[in-house]
């Protein structure tokens, strides 16, 4: 009997995954529509378009967001997403972002270039950080922790057949579509009455507390295109009447290379949601929780460059200064090891595989109804999460990127 390799039922999971969040969130449609329409118009009017990725890749490319209550959860996350040939890689502290979220990240991914030109969906995973005294008081978080612990995120079968097409890297072919379909499933959005009080208050620390935790099951947060010219998408949206944020965040626009990474959003729409007050009675309400994020990438940066573009950054007007930080060429930016290309050559250039959610704090911002409160405590309150913390909860080391970046350049 035939076997389905990793890569096409993380393929068929991504295209699953786009396929529910559209019917969920019409707007996704929209976006993905003139994503599509951009992509082509620019790969007809640059030879080279291709350099970034091929237009294959690129248009069934996407991210998702997905947020879970604790280290459990994470850790069957882990192991679905290895039925997929997506591995955790690197850290991020959201908890320090200009608009802090009491949650720490890793991003699951192809880590093979073969993989990565196969198809590249990553989905960036958030665990909430119930131990840090700074947004959460010991009552709270032993309440919070109680109502994660007692509801069930995925189907323990789902989980164990995911661990045993991990280890065996391939899965019967007549297992497969039942298996996708239940993955995408487990992230579709719940149609079961939330608990107004409990949801409120926890609002009152985060709004990514409350959908975290708030609720008895998870969601894709969002779904991301990729796009070749964000500032053409920019444009042709806005033109549809379709409220963008302000700004595309990351680095300024027609600089030079496409260095790291560009995104810009669609506030969060108002989507159906059922409620259950405190006397009992169910009501239908909204929540403005999941938002529209599309993205261009552009070249990887090697620490030395990385250290470069938070300080162009940090400028008052970075488009105004970046030309102090970075040079104008390829062929300047291989030869002073500020980025990576294969080979070293600035032909070549190796794409940005991951994220930059603390210097993209605008889109958060943008999307939530009020800012996470964050006491102003000492440090020692923050609890002890790190890189480490996680990968004791996924049970597996959290791959650099930084050395995924340095194989794929020799
Ligand atoms: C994740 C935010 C990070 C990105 O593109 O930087 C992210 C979240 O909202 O849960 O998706
Ligand atoms: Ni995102």
């Amino acid at each position: 009997m035939s076997e389905t390799p990793l890569w096409q039922l993380r393929a068929r999971f991504a295209a699953g995954l786009s396929a529910m969040y559209g019917r969920e969130v019409p707007a996704y449609t929209t976006l993905v529509d003139v994503s599509a329409q951009v992509n082509a118009d620019y790969v007809a009017a640059h030879p080279d378009a291709e350099r970034l990725g091929s237009l294959h890749r690129v248009t069934a490319e996407r991210h998702g967001a997905i947020r879970v209550g604790s280290p459990a959860e994470l850790a069957d996350v882990a192991t679905l997403f290895a039925a997929f040939g997506m591995y955790p890689v690197g850290f991020y502290d959201l908890r320090d972002a200009a608009s802090p979220v009491p949650v720490v990240s890793t991003a699951f991914r192809p880590v093979d270039d073969d993989e990565l030109a196969r198809n590249p969906f990553r989905v960036f995973t958030s665990t909430l950080a119930t131990g840090d005294r700074r947004f959460f008081h010991p009552g709270l978080r032993g309440r919070v922790e109680r109502f994660v612990a007692q509801r069930q995120l995925f189907d323990p079968a789902l989980i164990a057949t995911a661990r045993r097409i991990a280890a065996d890297g391939h899965c019967p072919a007549g297992t497969a579509d039942g298996f996708v379909a239940a993955a995408v499933d487990a992230f579709s959005l719940s149609r079961t009455p939330i608990d107004r009080a409990w949801y409120d208050e926890l609002s009152a620390v985060s709004a990514v507390a409350a959908d975290i935790a708030g609720v008895g099951s998870t969601h894709i947060n969002h779904l991301t295109p990729r796009v070749l010219d964000i500032d053409d998408l920019y444009a042709r949206m806005s033109a549809r009447g379709i409220t963008m944020i302000d700004a595309i965040q990351g680095p300024p626009r027609g600089q030079g290379p496409a260095v790291l990474l560009r995104q810009t959003s669609f506030r969060a729409l108002a989507e159906p949601r059922r409620f259950r007050e405190p006397d009992g009675s169910v009501h239908d309400g909204t929540l403005r929780v999941r938002f529209g994020e599309v993205e261009a990438r552009g070249v990887a940066l090697t620490r030395k460059g990385r250290e470069r573009y938070d300080s162009a950054m940090a400028q008052p007007d970075p488009a105004a200064s970046w030309h102090d930080y970075f040079p104008a060429t390829d062929d300047e930016l291989a030869g002073q090891g500020l980025a990576y290309y294969r080979h070293g050559d600035p032909a070549e250039p190796v794409v940005y595989e991951d994220f930059l959610p603390a210097s993209a704090a605008g889109i958060f911002r943008s999307n939530l109804d009020a800012d996470a409160r964050k006491a102003d405590a000492h440090q020692s309150e923050a609890g002890d999460y790190s890189g480490q913390w996680m990968a004791g909860a996924i049970g597996a080391e959290l791959l650099d990127p930084y050395a995924l970046y340095e194989k794929a350049a020799s």
